[in-house]
C-alpha cells in the first residue's frame, strides 16, 4: 500500500511529515501540489482535500484523508512506529515531558521562526507587503527563546529529554530555512549558544533530515533546469 502525501518539497509542513516518514522507514508517494502555481487554491483541491487550501494532506489507499502536519506525523507514528520512541509510550512522565516539548516548540519557536520567514521570504516571494519591524521583533524574540533552550539543553540531550522525538523533528524545517536563507545565527556557528549548537548539529545530521534536504536540493535543481 502506498501512502500518498499531497504536498510540496519546499513546504516546511510537508518537510516535517516526510522527515517523520523517513525516520519510520515508511514508503510514500509525494503528490506535488505546487504552491508557486497556486495548486492549493484550486476549488477541486479545497473541496476534496483540504478545506483551508493548504498542504500537506495524507491519503491512504482506502480513501482515508488527514490534514494538519502535526496530526499527520502523530498518526503515522502511532500506525507505523508505536515503539519508535518518536512519541514516547508507556511511561506517563515521559509522555508528559514529550507533550511539554511539543508545546514549547509550538509556542516558543514556531511563531517566531515562521513569522520571520513570512516577513522575509514568503511575503516578498508573493509580492505582498512585508514589515521589517515585525521581522526584527520575531528575530529578537527567537534569539531570546533560544537562550532558554540553551538552559534546557544544558540538562538533557534533546528537547523532550535524552531521546530524539517528534518534538525535535518539528524544529528542523523552519530552523533550517531561516538559517540557510536569512543568515539566522542562533542555531549554528560561533554565535550560537553551545548547548543549542550541539543539539542543532545532532538533529540536522540525522539521515532522515539529510534525505529530506537531498529531496529539496533535487527539486530545486529540477526547477532551475526547467526554468
Ligand atoms: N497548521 C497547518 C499549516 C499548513 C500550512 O500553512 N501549509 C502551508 C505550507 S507549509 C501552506 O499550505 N501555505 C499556503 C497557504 O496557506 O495558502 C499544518 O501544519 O499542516
Amino acid at each position: 500500500m502506498v501512502l500518498k502525501i499531497h504536498g510540496f518539497v519546499f513546504s516546511t509542513c510537508t518537510q516535517a511529515v516526510i522527515t517523520t516518514l523517513k525516520e519510520l522507514g515508511v514508503a510514500y508517494e509525494l503528490v506535488p501540489i505546487n504552491l508557486g502555481k497556486g495548486a492549493h487554491k484550486n476549488p477541486d483541491y479545497i473541496a476534496t482535500k483540504q478545506p483551508f487550501g493548504q498542504i500537506p494532506v495524507l491519503e491512504e489507499e482506502d480513501g482515508f484523508q488527514l490534514y494538519e502536519s502535526r496530526a499527520i506525523a502523530r498518526y503515522v507514528i502511532a500506525k507505523y512506529g508505536p515503539n519508535s520512541g518518536l512519541i514516547p509510550s508507556g511511561d506517563l512522565r515521559k509522555i508528559a515531558l514529550f507533550e511539554q516539548a511539543v508545546s514549547v516548540e509550538n509556542n516558543n519557536f514556531y511563531p517566531y521562526a515562521s513569522g520571520l520567514a513570512q516577513e522575509k521570504i514568503f511575503k516578498p516571494a508573493k509580492g505582498a507587503p512585508s514589515s521589517e519591524e515585525r521581522a526584527t521583533e520575531n528575530f529578537k524574540a527567537l534569539e531570546e527563546k533560544l537562550e532558554v533552550y540553551d538552559v534546557i539543553l544544558g540538562k538533557q540531550k534533546y528537547i523532550a529529554g535524552d531521546e530524539f522525538t517528534l518534538a525535535d523533528i518539528l524544529h528542523l524545517p523552519y530552523g533550517t530555512l531561516i538559517t540557510a536563507q536569512l543568515g539566522f545565527k542562533a542555531l549554528e556557528g560561533p554565535d550560537a549558544k553551545p548547548n543549542v549548537a550541539r543539539w542543532w548539529a545532532d538533529i540536522t545530521s540525522r539521515a532522515s533530515w539529510k534525505y529530506t534536504q537531498a529531496d529539496i536540493a533535487a527539486a530545486a535543481g529540477m526547477q532551475v533546469s526547467n526554468a
